[in-house]
């Protein structure tokens, strides 16, 4: 497929335009993939953004349709709510569109572990298994983390959350409220603060930017994590992070939104929960230089049974496997899924240097991933 949307746009000219039907028979991911009558519209990396934005406004409604975001920043383009018929012409209209896209839903890509644990919130601090199989544990400097997630739980004790960089895309919280508690707790994992109590994280009291995309279910739409993207590649710099513990299906605008982002700052991405190849999932599935996607290995560094494989897309494996950091209101607890493993690497980007040390044992995909490490 993603051979055939290079065709189709390269047969097309300006435009090609995937069809429900194909997207969906392609990734057979999460419950109804594709949001109907919603698309997502990426131009063509030479168009004047501001340019775009006064073209789109005015011609949207003629086309019948809602604009939804227009992203400038990262990768250029739009999205907007129209029937299909009306999207593909107006793709034919507006000059400079590469391709359009229907929008799709995303979801978190990791859930809480049994009933977890809890450790004492005074006189005693808990070194996770995770944080020292991977090294972490210090930090220096002054990187950001830009979590793009359900949020972050800005009051919680063990973490260092700059609320005038964080924003939501979905709600008016400006991204401080996190009321599934998957953000805060990816949040934790990269950098829960070195004190005496709760947990530590890879790179402890890193500033976290929370960009809220996804709701307190913890689903979400492309369009909506491409607009987090944009806004995330508008503030971070170049030795921040960006870390998507997120996937759906097979989106070419998102693994493009992704890559463009990774021009400002290396993106790390989750693999996956589903046990399949990573490369039928986005963001999984994109390919760059400063792009990292990390599948899930438990205690003894065995493979997890729900995470993704194959390399590529992988480029390594980190802790995901019962794994304790921070929740909402002061708490803590474990949580498993490669939305675990993905903000290890993260740490590991914001400490400097990210090296191998192993590999997983029982890789599905025959060819064992390389173990992260700082
Ligand atoms: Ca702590
Ligand atoms: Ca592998």
């Amino acid at each position: 497929m993603h051979t055939l949307i290079k065709k189709l746009a390269l047969t097309a000219g300006t435009i090609a335009m995937t069809t429900a039907a194909s997207v969906g028979a392609h990734a057979q991911t999460v419950d109804g993939d594709i949001v109907p009558n919603s698309w997502i519209f990426v131009m063509q990396a030479d168009v004047d953004a501001g340019a775009m934005e006064s073209a789109v406004s005015r011609d949207i409604r003629k086309a019948k349709g809602k604009l939804k975001h227009v992203y400038k920043f990262g990768m250029k383009g739009f999205s907007a709510e129209m029937t299909a018929q009306d999207a593909k012409k107006f793709a034919n209209e507006v000059e400079g569109v590469a391709y359009v896209v229907p929008n799709s839903y995303v979801e978190i890509m990791g859930a809480p572990a049994g009933k977890g644990k809890k450790p004492p919130t005074t006189g005693e601090q808990t070194m996770p298994w995770g944080v020292a199989r991977v090294n972490g544990g210090s930090f220096k400097g002054n990187a950001m983390a830009w979590v793009v997630d359900t949020g972050v739980d800005s009051r919680h004790p063990d973490l260092r959350v700059h609320k005038g960089k964080s924003t939501s895309i979905i709600d008016n919280s400006r991204g401080l409220t996190d009321g599934q508690g998957h953000g805060t707790h990816v949040a934790g994992i990269i950098g829960a603060r070195d004190n005496d109590f709760g947990v530590v994280g890879v790179a402890p009291g890193v500033t976290i930017a929370s960009v809220k995309v996804l709701d307190d279910d913890g689903k979400g739409t492309v369009d909506n994590i491409i607009a987090g993207l944009d806004y995330a590649a508008s503030k971070a710099r170049s030795n921040d992070v960006i870390n998507l513990s997120l996937g759906g299906g097979y989106s070419k605008a998102l693994n493009d939104a992704v890559l463009r982002a990774s021009q400002t700052a290396t993106v790390v991405v989750a693999a996956g929960n589903y046990r399949r190849h990573a490369k039928d999932f986005s963001p999984a599935s994109t390919a760059g230089d400063n792009v990292m996607t990390v599948s899930a290995f438990g205690e003894g560094d065995v493979f997890s049974i729900s995470s993704n494989y194959g390399n590529p897309p992988i480029d390594c494996s980190a802790p995901g496997v019962n794994v304790l950091s921070t929740l909402p209101g002061g708490q803590y607890g474990e949580f498993t899924g490669t939305s675990m493993a993905a903000p290890h690497v993260a740490g590991m980007v914001l400490k400097g240097n990210v090296s191998v040390d192993g590999s997983v044992n029982n890789d599905p995909d025959g060819d064992p991933d390389p173990i992260c490490v700082f």
